[in-house]
């Protein structure tokens, strides 16, 4: 019976010292499980004498009772400090400063294609697209291009496996198939001729290398008219290149051959060298429609001319923007795409 009052004071110093809940557990079942210490005080209590039984059981139940009632203030303790800790931990500093996300820019071909747009849309031509996996019809068959010409093996097209109906797919090596289709549209109950128009897209040849990338962008335009002339076709994009620039270039005609045109040229501009120097860069092709091009979209060569041009989209972002490799504008390295932001 003396150990009965030091069994208390003890159990109730660790209880208070208990650090977490798993150890007050621990506790409890040292105390009062049924192989406690308390527990098992109490079952000592048959073997005293009678007289000393009722007190010694009613000081044992006291310190039952004093250990049980620690216990659950302990637990609730520490249960209070785990939740306070929890929310301190799930706390939302509302003054702290935001993240900067960074601020993205137009991709330097997507600027260049816009400035295209918009130039050729402030001469009144109309901006059309199409379909990028072609069929040979519209991408070579409509632009005279005849079946065996070794203009079609310089175009190095991707072609798709033929499907059931023979129907040969492939990806446009320009985007010339969308004229044909616009011309089409124009006859076949659309706004008619005159039209003028450009297209602009992604075009595919299997072709790759500092200059060349198997995708690039073109940039065509047409123009049909009952007189249109290599004149007007000139001042066209003349007036494209200083718009384009925002620089006035000496500008010359070079005799070239496309299936598509005849005559056919192309174009170059006298480009100033830092150290003052000039030297001729080609920027574009051109040419009069081809007369077996509008008869075979349906428009009589006797009645209606027409002019066209096409031009490398990247080829032409690099030159405005003094980028030396093609490749850049595919790489996506920020450090390249942040100069354009
Ligand atoms: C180039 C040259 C050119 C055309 C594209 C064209 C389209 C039709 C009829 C006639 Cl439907 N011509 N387009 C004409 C001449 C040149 O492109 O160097 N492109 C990157």
């Amino acid at each position: 019976m003396s150990g009965i009052e030091s069994l208390s004071e003890q159990a109730l110093a660790d209880i208070d010292a208990a650090p977490s809940a798993e150890a007050l557990e621990s506790l409890r079942v040292a105390l009062l499980g049924k192989s406690g210490s308390i527990t098992a005080q109490l079952k000592s209590l048959g073997a005293l004498p009678a007289d000393q039984r009722k007190t010694a059981g009613e000081a044992i139940n006291r310190v039952r009772d004093a250990v049980g009632a620690a216990l659950s203030a302990r637990r609730a303790a520490l249960e209070d400090a785990e939740l306070d800790a929890r929310l301190a931990g799930e706390s939302i500093d509302v003054t702290l400063p935001g993240r900067d996300p960074g601020r993205g820019g137009i991709h330097p071909v997507s600027r260049t294609l816009q400035r295209m747009a918009d130039i050729f849309g402030r001469l009144g031509y109309d901006l059309a697209d199409g379909p990028e996996i072609e069929d040979d019809w519209h991408n070579f068959e409509a632009l005279n291009f005849p079946p065996h010409h070794p203009a079609r093996a310089m175009h190095d097209t991707f072609y798709f496996p033929p499907d059931g109906r023979g129907i040969a797919r492939l990806l446009r090596t320009h985007t010339s198939g969308v004229q044909v289709r616009y011309m089409r549209d124009a006859l076949a109950g659309g706004n008619g001729l005159p039209l003028r128009m450009i297209a602009l897209g992604k075009v595919y040849r299997s072709d790759s290398d500092q200059t060349h990338s198997p995708m690039f962008h073109q940039c065509e335009g047409l123009l049909v008219d009952e007189h249109s002339t290599f004149a007007d076709l000139k001042g066209t994009l003349a007036e494209f290149v200083r718009a384009f620039f925002e620089r006035d270039f000496e500008m010359r005609f070079r005799p070239s051959y496309f299936p598509f045109v005849e005559p056919g040229a192309e174009v170059d501009i006298a480009w100033q060298r830092p150290d003052g120097s000039t030297r001729w860069l080609e920027v574009l092709g051109c040419g009069m429609v081809h007369p077996n091009v509008l008869r075979a979209v349906g428009i009589d060569p006797e009645r209606y001319t027409g002019f066209a041009f096409g031009m490398g989209v990247e080829r032409l972002a690099m030159l405005r923007y003094g980028v030396d490799d093609l490749r850049a504008f595919f790489d996506n390295d920020l450090r390249f795409l942040k100069q354009f932001a």
